[in-house]
């Protein structure tokens, strides 16, 4: 489905099919994991993430037991993140364009995969140096439901469907906002099978 976009709350947008047909992307997607592999982070509370990560561009963000950050090289093989694909740069800032944040230059794009089960705990996105940019995030793959806490994690969520090829765009005073994806339901999707990805453009430095 195609629409205009619609408001999930003020400043987060969300554009519905914006970035289909995704087969593109989950092809990117698979040449970056064969160099930089998914995998699971360990969380500075001890815990392990549900989703695995994996990262593109000059940037890439980790977690471990010493806490959350940017780092230019993957700590699991030392090499340098896989290079952002043309694909996905000219993605990001299109629609951080159409979302009221022109000039985006995302140097970071987190790369999420869920299977059945995964889920996101409700966190912001903090670990930027310049919160004036804007985040855009693009689901693939099997639906969820994003969760948007606002201002506090205790909040009553909205809760929105996101799927494939959706993307929601947000920043100014909701680059604080706390969110989530709840546990990711059983499926079979034609692009990705029995996964959800999720391709999150930050500006890191
Ligand atoms: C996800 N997304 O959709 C997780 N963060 O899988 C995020 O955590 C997120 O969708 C910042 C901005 C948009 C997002
Ligand atoms: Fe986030």
């Amino acid at each position: 489905m195609t629409t205009g976009p619609t408001a999930i709350a003020a400043e987060v947008t969300l554009f519905r099919g914006a970035a289909a047909p995704t087969a593109p992307l989950v092809a990117a997607i698979e040449a970056i994991a064969a160099r930089a592999p998914f995998r699971h982070l360990a969380t500075p509370n001890g815990g392990t993430m549900s989703v695995a990560m994996t990262n593109c561009g000059p940037w890439g963000w980790h977690s471990d037991a010493r806490g959350y950050r940017y780092a230019e090289r993957d700590p699991l093989t030392d090499a340098p993140w896989p290079a952002m694909p043309p694909l996905f740069m000219r993605l990001a800032q299109g629609l951080a364009e159409r979302g009221g944040f022109a000039g985006f230059e995302p140097d970071a794009c987190l790369v999420n995969r869920y299977a059945p089960g995964a889920r996101m705990g409700a966190h912001r996105d903090w670990d930027e140096l310049d919160k004036r940019h804007p985040i855009v995030s693009v689901s693939i793959g099997l639906p969820a439901v994003f969760l948007w806490h606002g201002a506090t994690r205790r909040e009553r969520p909205i809760a929105t469907l996101v799927e494939d090829g959706d993307v929601i765009v947000w920043g100014g005073r909701a680059r604080a906002g706390f969110h989530g994806v709840r546990k990711l339901a059983d499926g079979l999707h034609p692009v990705s099978g029995a996964l959800r990805y999720n391709l999150t453009f930050r500006r890191a430095k």
